[in-house]
């Protein structure tokens, strides 16, 4: 059977790329984060990602965490979500998101979590 791992390139619903260059045996895991919107006026960098997935040698549909650090804003999304193995054999990771900005004040805290949704596809190279 076809196991789902996180290593490689993925493409999300809002045209957001990751890179996902390191997997350790225990499932800790590195990348790189390049989002399509940003909805502020500050230049979009490539930002760091650090994560964990269950067992990327064993289990076919693992779940998985990882955490965004923003380079360009003083901002930190986490998303959380499993890769599933579709009926083509087709990965695609069901995610969801929470985005917390930088409040300047505890009253402010209340506005400032976004949650959502996102679903990623592998992107394939031609030549494979
Ligand atoms: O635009 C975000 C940001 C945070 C504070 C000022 C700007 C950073 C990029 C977030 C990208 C999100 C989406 N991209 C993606 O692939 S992470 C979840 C979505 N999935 C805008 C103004 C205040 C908060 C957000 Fe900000």
């Amino acid at each position: 059977v076809k196991k789902c791992s996180l290593t490689g390139r993925w493409v999300n619903d809002l045209g957001s790329n990751m890179t996902i260059m390191t997997m350790k045996s225990n499932g800790d895991f590195a990348g790189i984060y390049y989002t399509a919107v940003s909805a502020t006026t500050k230049k979009i960098e490539r930002s760091p990602l650090l994560g964990s997935q269950h067992q990327p040698y064993l289990l076919k549909q693992p779940t998985f965490g990882f955490t965004v650090h923003w380079t360009f804003s003083d901002s930190i999304t986490v998303f959380t979500g499993q890769c599933f193995v579709d009926e083509d054999g087709k990965e695609v990771l069901k995610t969801m998101w929470l985005l917390r900005s930088h409040a300047d004040k505890p009253i402010d805290d209340w506005k400032a979590t976004l949650v959502g949704y996102n679903e990623f596809k592998r992107l394939e190279s031609p030549m494979e």
